[in-house]
């Protein structure tokens, strides 16, 4: 292949020229024709010396062919070496253009710069556009939009290679009109665990509604939202007014109470149980977090401060006590399995240390939660509870900040950094988890909480606007912009509210401290349900993006947009969710992923709640132009066709023989008719024929020598060097 490309200077004759609208002609390069891929012209002057040769079975996902360029020397100029699509189009006035691709490089020396240019030639040098991206050695997607101040009638896209002795593969090039997104699929990261939130509160008043009521709400929750993550009290109450016996390695369940549990309108046992009996994809993280150990156990002997004047650092456990602290946990485990038959699967023994406030709560500092937690690993996995995992405590914020309502130390990332410099502590931490209150204006350092957490999964195990009057886009917005940026920058996995229910007191006469809500479903005075916009933006991600998926990277341009994009784990469908945190439409385009058969979009807004609509499927049209409405909240389901995929999988590569050959040459494949070209070893095509397995392909009357032989099957092609010797 390669010592037939280097004759074939410029492989492909140039299209008729003529200017279109985009989208370019081959540009996903699948499409060959005479050993090169139709629509695109190499070139190799000016002294350069390059090899262009079409890849097989390109490792690109979904992808059957690649371009390779080996570039042995460079040339007099920068274009000396290019790649060049022979389509035209023409952009208008002030009209931007992207064009995304697919690229990486092989080198000696790292850092192998390729060149995208838009070029017309009818024009010439004031309309040139060009932008260098230094690639990787790994599949990458690259982009860039370009705006042009005049109208050009016949644009060009071309690529130089501006690094000698470099290997450049590049593939799956796409030009838009507009700002575009496109999803690289190649590039992969966490896996989605899942979304939830949590019932610590308004268990009462949910279980006071009438219960045709209750299951409307609870089958919103559970069963519409897909929920698999379910967060509750580990309650001080149970050993609050006795110890359960003097012995911390002795358990005596009958000395312990499960009032909270049992007894009331709270009826948290029961209220888990109907949780996981309406759910349909199953509930597999039941998390028990506690806020305060009973108050016997602190040094002001009280599950909560007494005031705010309380000296904060009485509000914490008494040294010695980490023993019976840690059986007081294993008591609830055991508890809640033996009288609820409830598997909890992760305990979380803080939450939000670093906050001041009088309800229980119990502020430990890093210096002391070291002593703590690996004491508690160390009894779960003396226990029956050894698969338990512990929830690193649970601060009130990412990232730290000042407030009079803060401790001095205060953050997920200052509590995580602190006491994993405790190698105990760092090692029985399963997962680190963090609240994202104090961060209205969205600029909370994630990307540090991912560093703290060096590899260990990040959940969200609370995230509300609290008592919040607004059922609006205004109130969701934060919610989208909290998931966001938790799993683009902060690693995140799992993302859980504050309340999945709650009652909605409305702020008359005048706004309180009882007044609005935060769950994701709420009711008022008069059991009327609402579903605010915050309800249907969670959907989003916990229906269309759920535990399984995998985050992939995308890229795009326009500012104002929050964009996250998951693979689904049969690698059958990408999801895109977009949204416009401005209050304009903004106009933009969405690639389509290549190999995709059928598109659906949900849309939130001001007016729409989930509207679910198709986007039509047109052959080689590779995006999508629409608006976003302000505020508004759009995911794009790309259903990817497996035939494709499934088809360059099952291929079998061609064998040739016998080679020497005297004349004919036969072949071994799965299909049962290929195409044959015979090329000289000056690169001439000497003649194409179509070939049955039962027949050979005749090459007697040629004269001795060797000869090229390109064999294609469905969509593969396989080159051979043959010797004919008589
Ligand atoms: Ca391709
Ligand atoms: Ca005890
Ligand atoms: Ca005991």
């Amino acid at each position: 292949m390669k010592y037939l490309s280097v004759f074939i200077t410029i492989a492909l004759c140039v299209m008729s020229s003529y200017s279109q609208e985009l989208p370019i002609q081959n540009g996903e390069l699948e499409q060959t024709s005479d050993n090169g891929f139709t629509f695109w012209t190499n070139q190799s002057i000016g002294g350069s010396n390059a090899i262009f040769d079409v890849v097989d079975h390109s490792e690109l996902f979904g992808s059957a062919k690649a371009l390779r360029t080996q570039v042995n020397a460079l040339g007099s100029h920068q274009y000396s070496v290019q790649t060049k699509s022979d389509h035209q189009f023409s952009v208008g006035a002030n009209q931007k253009v992207t064009i995304s691709f697919f690229a990486k490089a092989a080198s000696d020396q790292p850092g192998s710069q390729l060149k995208l240019c838009l070029s017309d030639p009818t024009i010439g040098a004031s309309v040139f556009k060009q932008t260098t991206f230094e690639l990787t050695q790994n599949w990458k997607q690259y982009s860039h939009t370009f705006t042009t101040s005049e109208s050009v009638p016949s644009y060009q896209i071309s690529f130089r290679y501006l690094n000698a002795n470099s290997t450049y593969y590049l593939d799956e090039i796409n030009a838009m009109p507009g700002n575009a997104i496109s999803i690289n699929i190649n590039e992969r990261f966490q896996t989605i665990q899942g979304f939830g939130g949590g019932i610590k509160r308004r268990t009462d008043y949910l279980n006071n509604l009438s219960q045709s009521k209750r299951d409307i709400v609870e089958d919103l929750i559970y069963k519409d939202l897909k929920i698999n993550m379910l967060r509750f009290f580990i309650h001080h109450s149970i050993e609050n007014n006795q110890n359960d016996n003097d012995d911390p390695n002795l358990i005596n369940l009958n000395n312990t109470s499960w009032y909270y549990y049992t007894g009331g309108s709270f009826k948290v046992g029961e209220t888990i149980q109907r949780a996981i009996s309406k759910s349909e994809v199953g509930i597999d993280h039941l998390i028990g977090n506690c806020n305060s150990a009973p108050g016997w156990m602190k040094v002001n002997e009280s599950h909560k401060r007494s005031s705010a004047n309380e000296d904060v650092s009485l509000n914490t456990l008494k040294v010695g006590m980490e023993q019976e602290f840690s059986e007081y946990i294993e008591i609830f485990l055991k508890g809640l399995k033996q009288y609820f038959d409830i598997d909890v699967s992760e305990v979380s023994i803080t939450n939000e240390p670093d906050f001041l406030n009088t309800y229980e709560s119990m502020n430990l500092t890093p210096n002391e939660l070291v002593n703590v937690i690996p004491v508690l690993r160390s009894r779960l996995d003396a226990s029956s509870f050894s698969s338990v995992d512990i929830i690193s405590p649970e601060a009130t914020s990412v990232s730290p900040g000042d407030s009079d309502k803060l401790t001095a130390v205060n953050s997920a990332v200052s509590y995580i950094q602190q006491m994993f410099q405790d190698s105990a502590t760092k090692s029985a931490v399963d997962v680190v988890a963090t609240h994202t209150y104090y961060d209205s204006g969205h600029d909370a350092n994630w990307s540090s909480l991912a560093s703290e957490a060096d590899g260990k999964p990040v959940w969200v195990t609370e995230s509300a606007n609290l008592k919040s009057l607004d059922f609006s886009m205004d109130d969701a917005s934060d919610y989208i912009q909290w998931i966001t940026r938790g799993f683009n920058e902060g690693g995140m996995t799992a993302y859980l509210v504050h309340l999945l229910f709650d009652k909605h007191i409305y702020a008359t006469p005048e706004v309180g401290d009882k007044e609005g809500s935060s769950g994701l479903v709420v009711w008022d005075d008069s059991e009327n349900v609402i579903i605010p916009k915050r309800y249907f933006a969670f959907k989003h991600f916990s229906t269309l993006s759920s535990k399984g998926f995998i985050r992939v990277s995308h890229t795009y341009t326009e500012s104002d947009l929050y964009v996250t994009t998951f693979l689904h784990p049969n690698e059958n469908q990408l999801v895109t969710h977009v949204f416009n945190s401005g209050g304009q439409s903004i106009p933009i385009t969405v690639e389509i992923p290549y190999n995709t058969s059928d598109i659906f979009r949900y849309t939130t807004d001001a007016s729409l709640d989930f509207y679910k609509s198709e986007i039509d499927v047109i052959a080689d049209h590779r995006y999508i132009e629409t608006d976003l409405t302000p505020k508004s909240i759009n995911s794009f389901v790309f259903d990817l066709s497996s035939t494709l995929l499934q088809q360059s999988k099952e291929i079998e590569p061609i064998t040739i023989f016998p080679n020497p050959t005297s004349g004919l040459i036969f072949f071994s494949g799965s299909d049962t008719q290929v195409q044959c070209s015979v090329f000289s070893i000056t690169g001439k095509k000497l003649f194409e024929q179509t070939v049955s397995k039962e027949k050979s392909l005749d090459l007697s009357a040629l004269s001795e020598g060797l000869y090229f032989i390109q064999i294609q099957q469905r969509d593969s092609i396989q080159n051979f060097k043959v010797l004919l010797s008589r």
